[in-house]
């Protein structure tokens, strides 16, 4: 029998599949469905210092091949949310919490809060395609990423990854930056810039105009971000951009990463994608021969 089970730094996980970060992942209730639908973790919606509604509408666009979304950040502001991390604790995996900030000490007040609620890792969002003072305009910079990760990494104790942007021609240089601050895990990638326009009404469709782009359209670009990463950087790392099959997880596990995060997927293709993923992983290994997920990390490269 193939193990799917995999670590991450020091996180065990049943099976290498995560809820990615923004979608079904604002309530304890729907991080709990996720969990009971067989993904090997949760991520949490980024959460920051104080409440905030985002962008008003349209904020998402369907695509034929995934979604450009401008949602904005919305989020209760960490205060508020520790009630729902509170009952998400019982889930049966490990929830991970993701936040953003525009500064080192506020990622580490953020981080520590996140720790004293009980999530078993940090995923920095130094990587959102479009909000001014956050996500990538701060991530896009190796120095700054040092300092937020380096920072974090001494206010808590509990693994800190990196979620980090394609939107740029220094993710290498970003990624070292991380590793050499002590950073457990890289997560790649966030959305891509893109835009939506509609015709008749001759204006871009999302109110922010800008958006980020996911889902099927965007793995080729993850794929490729996660093969360079694997050649170049010694921590785990987790891929994310269009996964919604086995298929799709295999082939981001030999490009490099331990283990995948799923988003658009789950509004692709429900919530039966964590439990299709892994049936059909476990499946492959058994034909490949592959007794391990770790056997087939990086495979690619050989
Ligand atoms: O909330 C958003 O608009 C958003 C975030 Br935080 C992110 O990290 N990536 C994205 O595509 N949208």
């Amino acid at each position: 029998m193939s193990s799917l089970e995999v670590t991450i730094g020091n996180l065990a996980l049943r099976n290498p599949t995560m809820l990615a970060s923004g979608v079904m992942d604002e309530t304890a209730g729907s991080l709990l469905r996720v969990a009971r639908a067989g993904a090997g973790a949760v991520v949490t919606k980024s959460i920051g210092s104080e409440p905030r509604k985002g962008y008003p509408g349209p904020t998402l666009v369907e695509l034929d091949d995934g979604y450009i979304n401008a949602m904005g950040l919305p989020n209760p502001g960490i205060e508020a949310f520790a009630a729902e991390m509170r009952e998400a604790r019982s889930c049966l995996v490990p929830v991970i919490g993701s936040i953003f900030a525009s500064s080192p000490k506020e990622f580490s007040f953020l981080a520590s809060k996140m720790q004293d609620y009980g999530a078993a890792a940090i995923e920095l969002n130094l990587s959102c395609p479009h909000a001014k003072g956050y996500g990538m305009e701060i991530g896009v910079d190796p120095e700054t990423v040092f300092t937020v990760v380096r920072e974090v990494k001494s206010a808590c104790s509990i693994p800190v990854f990196a979620k980090l942007t394609p939107n740029t021609h220094r993710l290498l240089e970003v990624a070292k930056a991380v590793e050499a601050a002590g950073g457990d895990a890289i997560v790649a990638i966030n959305t891509v810039k893109a835009l939506a326009i509609s015709a008749e009404i001759r204006r871009p469709i999302l109110s922010n105009k800008g958006g980020g782009l996911s889902g099927p359209a965007i793995k080729p670009i993850g794929l490729r971000c996660v093969y360079d990463l694997h050649a170049d950087v010694n921590i785990p790392i987790v891929g994310v951009g269009g996964v919604e099959n086995w298929r799709d997880a295999v082939e981001y596990i030999m490009a490099g990463a331990s283990a995948v995060q799923v988003g658009s997927g789950v509004g692709r293709a429900g919530l039966e994608v964590f439990e299709s993923i892994c049936t059909g992983m476990q499946a492959f290994m058994e034909r490949e021969g592959f007794n391990s997920v770790s056997h087939m990390v990086g495979v690619a490269h050989e």
